[in-house]
Parts: structure tokens; sequence; C-alpha cells
């Protein structure tokens, strides 16, 4: 009884240390949350697109195959909700599924944001993720956190903290 009691205080020690760690290398913007979008992953294009990931410098921090309920699609893109394009937006990611990530580098967002290119993949530049795989704006084959807030939020929708290593 005492040791398994002295053993949960050791394992809540650790827990605390390792979320304690987690955060501080989080807070300093050295991380970014991506999804390999349903149509790049239905067309075997996970691989490649991991390839220029981590071939741009980006460590897999966290990652994982789901497939995204309606409610959960809804969610995550609740900042979208006034659009015209939501519905449609909503329908596409919940149907089929998507890779998750989150990816780790100095200044990740931003530099994740030029290894992907532009929203409209017509307007991505030669060379980016969505020049090359993208097939419209509104299937662009991956998404991209827009700042480090957002990458935090995003991260922590997908992943506990048992599974980022
Ligand atoms: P991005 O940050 O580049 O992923 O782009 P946004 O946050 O502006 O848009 C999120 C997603 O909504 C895009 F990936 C695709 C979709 N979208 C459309 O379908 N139509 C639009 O006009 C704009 C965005």
């Amino acid at each position: 009884m005492a040791i398994k009691k002295v053993e949960g205080q050791m394992l809540d020690h650790e827990n605390k240390m390792m979320e304690k760690f987690r955060k501080e290398r989080e807070k300093k913007g050295k991380i970014t949350f991506t999804m390999i979008k349903p149509e790049a992953v239905a067309a075997n294009n996970v691989g490649g697109i991991l390839k220029m990931i981590e071939d741009a410098g980006f460590r897999i921090l966290a990652m994982k195959k789901v497939l995204l309920s309606k409610e959960r699609a809804s969610s995550f893109y609740e900042v979208h909700k006034e659009r015209p394009f939501y519905g449609e937006l909503v329908d596409y990611m919940s149907g089929g599924p998507i890779i998750a990530a989150i990816l780790e580098k100095d200044n990740a967002v931003a530099d994740f944001r030029n290894l992907i290119g532009a929203t409209n993949p017509a307007e991505a530049a030669e060379g980016t993720i969505r020049k090359i795989y993208a097939t419209s704006m509104g299937e662009n084959a991956v998404h991209g956190s827009d700042s480090d807030e957002n990458a935090i939020i995003e991260s922590d929708f997908h992943f506990s903290s048992e599974e980022r290593f």
C-alpha cells in the first residue's frame, strides 16, 4: 500500500515536470500545428508531404491519423463560422481521415506558412507544399497555424500531454 502511494506520488511529480517542460518549450514560439487534409491523405501524399516538412527542419513532436466527427471539425474551425465556406469546410474536413501533427522548430509558425504557401494553390509559390499537392482553395492539402497562440490552442485540441515527445 505504502509503496503504491510513493509510486503514485513519484508519477505525479514526473507528470508535473513533463507538463512544465512542455509548456516552457511551447511558450517560446517553437511549435506549430498542422493537418494533412483528407484529399492529400486519400491521394497517398502523406509520405511526400512529411518528407518536405522534415527536410525543411521541422521535428515531429506528435502525430496521428484521425477521422474528425462533424462536431469536432465544426469546433476546430469555429473562428470561420460566419464565413460562406464554413459548411463546406466542415463537411470536407470530416469527410475522410486526416494526419494531425505538432511540429517543432525555431520560428515554427512563420517558417511553416512559408513552406506551405498561399491558401489558394494558384497563388502559392513554386516549391511550396500547396503548389505541389493542393488541388483547390478548399482542398488545399495542409493546414498550418496562423499564430503562436493558435498553435497552442490547436495542438491542445488534438493531443494530450502523453502524446507529445
Ligand atoms: P489558411 O490559414 O491558409 O489555411 O487559410 P484560412 O485560415 O483563411 O482558411 C482556412 C481554410 O478555409 C482553408 F484552408 C480553406 C478554406 N477556405 C475556403 O474554402 N475558401 C476561402 O475563400 C478561404 C478559405
